[in-house]
């Protein structure tokens, strides 16, 4: 069993974020606001049964899936877009792929005791790393 990723956590790094928004087409603006957050993952889960919240004080998204079961996913206040997404584990890391009009997905694991994730669209990949919550 690969290490749980429940918990609340903060993000302490965002490498390529920019790069990564500007590949889903999300506009200067709105850019300049979603570059300066720190995000806040909550993860929680029951059995195969997840909820991933990610805060800040802009905006929230919360996605929330059972691992293995394809299910439609809306990027509501992200760049709203409709995906069908299947989450798996990839040895330790939980992937998922996004199916629709962009090439894209994210991993989530765990790595020096803290929460990582790498968000890729098209050929852009960001690099998040969150420290947990005491
Ligand atoms: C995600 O994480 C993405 C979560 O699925 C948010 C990260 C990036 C935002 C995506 C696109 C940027 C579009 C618009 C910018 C506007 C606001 C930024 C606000 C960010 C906080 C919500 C993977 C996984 C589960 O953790 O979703």
């Amino acid at each position: 069993m690969p290490v749980s990723l429940c918990g609340t956590w903060e993000m302490v790094s965002n490498v390529n974020f920019d790069g990564y928004m500007i590949a889903l087409g999300i506009g200067l603006y709105t850019r300049k606001i979603a570059l300066k957050l720190k995000h806040r993952k909550v993860i929680e889960q029951v059995g195969d049964q997840y909820v991933v919240k990610t805060l800040s004080t802009f905006r929230n998204y919360t996605l929330a899936f059972r691992v293995n079961e394809e299910f439609q996913e809306f990027t509501k206040g992200l760049d709203d877009r409709h995906c069908k997404s299947l989450v798996t584990w990839e040895g330790n890391k939980l992937v998922c792929v996004q199916i629709g009009e962009k090439k894209r997905g994210w991993a989530h694991w765990i790595e020096d005791d803290k929460l990582q994730l790498e968000l890729h669209c098209e050929d852009q990949v960001c690099r998040q790393v969150f420290k947990r919550v005491v």
